[in-house]
């Protein structure tokens, strides 16, 4: 399995690890934001790799790998010249969201991933009962990552709900990773509170774009966070 971390790719290609427990709905997820459909799955024994953006400046080849308890101990083979991580949690499963938080702060806590910058999606927005972004962002201990870029959006991979907003997100993590590939990473935002650029022509109420994880604030406890978009500030 290690030698998966050397395969060839072009020089602009980032490559880009989807990691998170089994479940999760990686691999729907990874298939709906390539193909826009609603992909029927069955748990990942090894990994799916797609590429997105092929031929453009900014293409990136996504590897979703299995997340069963068993094959989590291989996720080490994969870390080696990842250069952005999305890691994806079930919203609607707030029991194992510390288990997701531990397994999300050991792979970033990993030599090979100083620096790469994240991306959490909070997917299955579409059950009921589904976690705050704001929780979510707590139970996984996100604002202490203040050495690298992140961010937290939330969709559903099965109706398609928040999947632009989502794809932009990827599209803005793919950039963050060349940058810091070429070296070009923002070292103002290394040790402080990182506050990006939405990204451009998202539809946030606010005009400005979908919320950055910086920019969210917690939803009414009664929203689910799908709304979060309604919850957004630009203060
Ligand atoms: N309700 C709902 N179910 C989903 C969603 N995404 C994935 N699933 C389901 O969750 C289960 C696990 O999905 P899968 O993509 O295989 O998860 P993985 O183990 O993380 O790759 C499957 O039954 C999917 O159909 C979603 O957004 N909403
Ligand atoms: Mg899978």
């Amino acid at each position: 399995m290690g030698c998966v971390a050397f395969k060839a790719r072009p020089r602009s290609q980032s490559r880009i690890l989807m990691l998170g427990l089994d479940y999760a709905g990686k691999s729907t997820l990874l298939y709906r934001l390539k193909l826009n459909e609603r992909m029927q799955t069955s748990p990942t024994v090894g990994f799916n790799v797609e590429t997105m953006g092929a031929g453009k400046k900014d293409s990136a080849t996504i590897w979703d790998v299995g997340g069963q308890d068993q094959l989590r101990a291989h996720w080490k083979d994969y870390l080696e010249g990842t250069d952005g991580l999305i890691f994806v949690v079930d919203g609607s499963d707030r029991t194992r969201l510390g288990v997701a938080g531990k397994e999300l702060r050991r792979v970033l806590n990993h030599t090979h991933l100083t620096g790469v910058p994240f991306l959490v999606i909070a997917n299955k927005q579409d059950l009921p009962r589904t976690v705050a972004l704001q929780e979510i962002m707590d139970t996984l201990r996100l604002k202490r990552w203040h050495d690298r870029e992140w961010d937290i959006r939330a969709c559903s991979a099965h109706t398609g709900e928040g999947i632009a907003q989502t794809r932009q997100a990827v599209a803005a993590l793919v950039k963050r990773a060349q940058l810091k590939k070429r070296g070009l990473g923002s070292p103002s935002l290394v040790g402080t509170e990182h506050k990006r650029e939405a990204p451009a022509g998202a539809d946030c109420p606010s005009g400005n774009g979908s919320p950055s994880a910086s920019e969210i604030r917690p939803c009414p406890p009664t929203a689910t966070h799908t709304r979060h978009r309604q919850c957004c500030t630009q203060d």
